[in-house]
């Protein structure tokens, strides 16, 4: 039998599966990469290697697709290719889909042989040297860095003792210890999750093990010099719809948001537990800690994000209630009534992944950086296909401390990916250096990478390295400073 992929007008096609894996040497650029950037950009997404089995299920449930550009001497080479996880080689064996829905074994084949079904498809990490793919339903995958090869799973030398391993580890940049974390530790839908502290030598320091409130998505969290900020909200599982073979996660918008703050090196009795309204709050920017308070600032919406995990109680998904928007979040730690104070910093920004200048992780910090929707903006339909349901059209450069921000449009027919700041140099002060991130062209189905003044995104790129295809979308991205080999 032959699979056809499903092929969709959104975007003109755009996001239907790529598949194929490519170097190319010495990209065409189109203006001037500046001499001072050198390092490499990696990216991390999902392509279909096979058709989905069901129509229903989630895009995070795509294969891995690991790619980077690496630039130097103001030239740039891209190298793409599909993470090697145990199911791709099981579906390459058998030349078909032998999976099922997003995070449920249950509708795999019976005989796939594949221990960890782990898609590796959410966010490359840097850490003392070696990279990574990273997604929450299993231990990291350690990459080369240079061929993109696929070396096996990574459990920093047995000390690591989690099934699973976060998205969004924080690498504490004063004394380098990395701080992370596994959920659903104790096997499918248990509530159990164990929080790390790994030095720079890549071994275990400290653990600590928490019981949530309920069994939900722990995707990103924030760190500051004392303590670990992990949100929770309503994107809940449990035995009931995995053994109904659904999706791994639904939404429950009555189930109210916590957050935990949790002494880094303590004890799960050190936790302190605060409690919000209905929210998601998907990812964050930083937290830093003064006079007794801590203050997170993060990307959160209302109702339910994700289209593809639906609501529990059966209503339909809202896209008024998915807008995003960052916002700072003050605890209070003196206080005893377990709430928090919350503020929209800009309301007429909504997006949802956005960055910092990491060297300033946990600090007090002056910038962000994200693609957003600019609403006042226009959509050509016309050269670019019917509209993703959210996508963003803009980047800006966000001034937390004096409330402005400066943005460029990218324009009327594609799309923008999530960016990365790329420091001047390894002393740069905070925010002096470059805006990087992909532009899908809808209108002429091909992608570019944009590279701007991080400080000046609306004086236009200042180069954009035009590609002769489309790249698979990227979940999350990381700039890794050096120079390397050539391809
Ligand atoms: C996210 C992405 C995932 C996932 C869970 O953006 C959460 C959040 C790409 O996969 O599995
Ligand atoms: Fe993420």
């Amino acid at each position: 039998v032959v699979e056809r992929f499903p092929t969709t007008d959104v975007a003109n096609g755009f996001f239907d599966a790529a598949r194929f894996e490519a170097d190319l040497i010495d990209c065409e650029v189109i203006g001037r990469v500046p001499a001072e950037i050198t390092g490499t950009f990696y990216r991390l997404g999902g392509d279909w290697l096979y058709p989905p089995r069901f129509a229903d299920d989630s895009p995070f449930n795509a294969d891995g697709y690991i790619s980077m550009f690496r630039i130097m001497d103001g030239s740039v080479d891209y190298k793409g290719r599909f993470v090697h996880t145990e199911r791709y080689r099981a579906q390459r064996a058998t030349r078909r889909q032998r999976f099922g829905r997003y995070r449920n074994p249950r509708g795999d084949d019976p005989d796939t042989g594949v221990i960890n079904r782990t898609v590796a498809n959410t966010t490359p990490f840097v850490f003392e040297g070696k990279l990574f793919a990273l997604k929450e339903d299993s231990l990291p995958l350690l990459i080369d860095p240079d061929t993109l090869e696929t070396l096996g799973e990574w459990d920093f030398g047995g000390t690591y003792t989690s099934p699973t391993f976060t998205a969004h580890p924080k690498i504490d940049p004063v004394s380098g210890e990395m701080i992370c974390m596994g959920y659903e530790a104790a096997g499918e839908a248990s509530n159990a999750v164990h929080v790390y502290g790994i030095g720079p030598e890549g071994r275990v320091n400290w653990r600590i093990d928490l019981t949530m409130p309920y069994v939900s998505m722990l995707h990103d969290f924030a760190i500051t010099p004392n303590h670990i900020i992990l949100p929770v909200y309503g994107l809940v599982t449990g035995r009931e719809r995995l053994e109904a073979g659904e999706v791994h996660w639904g939404w429950d918008g009555r189930l109210p948001s916590h957050m935990a703050i949790i002494p880094r090196g303590g004890t799960s009795t050190n936790v302190r537990w605060f409690t919000g309204p209905p929210c998601a709050m998907v990812h964050v920017l930083n937290a830093v800690e003064q006079d007794g308070h801590i203050i997170l600032d993060a990307l959160v919406s209302d109702g339910n994000p994700f289209p593809f995990f639906p609501a529990v109680d059966g209503s339909r998904w809202c896209p008024q209630a998915a807008l995003t928007t960052m916002r700072r979040l003050c605890f209070d730690l003196r206080g005893d009534d377990g709430m928090w104070t919350e503020e929209v910093l800009f309301p007429d920004a909504p997006g949802t992944l956005g960055r910092i200048d990491d060297r300033f992780a946990s600090l007090p910090y002056r910038y962000a950086f994200m693609a957003y929707a600019d609403p006042t903006r226009p959509y050509d339909m016309e050269r670019a296909g019917p509209a993703p349901a959210l996508f963003s059209n803009s980047y800006a450069c966000f001034d937390l401390r004096e409330r402005t921000m400066r943005s460029f449009f990218a324009g009327s027919a594609g799309a923008l990916q999530e960016c990365c700041f790329v420091p001047r140099h390894a002393r740069a002060p905070e925010g002096d250096g470059f805006l990087i991130g992909v532009y899908s062209d809808f209108a002429e189905r091909r992608s570019e990478l944009l590279i701007l003044d991080a400080q000046q995104p609306d004086a236009g790129p200042l180069a954009r390295v035009v590609m002769p295809f489309r790249l698979s979308s990227q979940v999350h991205g990381v700039w890794a400073p050096g120079a390397r080999a050539r391809l």
